[in-house]
């Protein structure tokens, strides 16, 4: 079995660290990168880490996945809450699905509280900074060792 995890990351994350740090704190997604390539090689595991502010971009690596992820870790950002494009790449993947949100988006804004992507994912977590990322790491590895 795939011993590879993907890690996709929607629009603006690439601002991380910048970024109205008050919502998403000071870490820059190389910061994320660094410490989750860390964890998974301590469990055995490898990441595949991707951002792009495009969608198309993001469907074509949850298609990618088909063939190469045994899971994948999702921030679609705001695309969370108007993609149907990457809910319905995401229903083509068999593997498990953690979504993933930095901020507690239930604290925020009305339209931030429904998720396309939570219609398909096996766990979500929001709220936890950017140790959501690293929660969602353990969980995978523990399912898939
Ligand atoms: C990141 C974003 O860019 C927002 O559009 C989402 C999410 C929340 C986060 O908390 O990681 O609403």
């Amino acid at each position: 079995m795939s011993k590879v995890i993907y890690v996709l990351n929607g629009p603006n994350l690439n601002l991380l660290g910048v970024r109205q740090p008050e919502v998403y704190g000071r870490e820059t997604l190389a910061d994320i990168q660094a410490m989750l390539e860390q964890s998974a090689r301590e469990s055995g595991f490898t990441i595949e880490f991707f951002q792009s502010n495009h969608e198309g971009a993001i469907v074509d690596k949850i298609h990618e996945a088909r063939e190469k992820a045994a899971g994948i870790i999702i921030n679609p950002a705001a695309y969370t809450h108007t993609s149907v494009a990457i809910l319905d790449a995401l229903n083509t993947f068999d593997a498990p699905v953690v979504e993933v949100h930095i901020s507690n988006v239930h604290k925020r804004e009305s339209f931030r509280h429904h998720s396309y992507v939570s219609l398909r994912a096996d766990g979500v977590i929001a709220g936890l900074g950017t140790r959501g990322y690293l929660a969602a790491l353990d969980y995978l590895t523990h399912q898939l060792s």
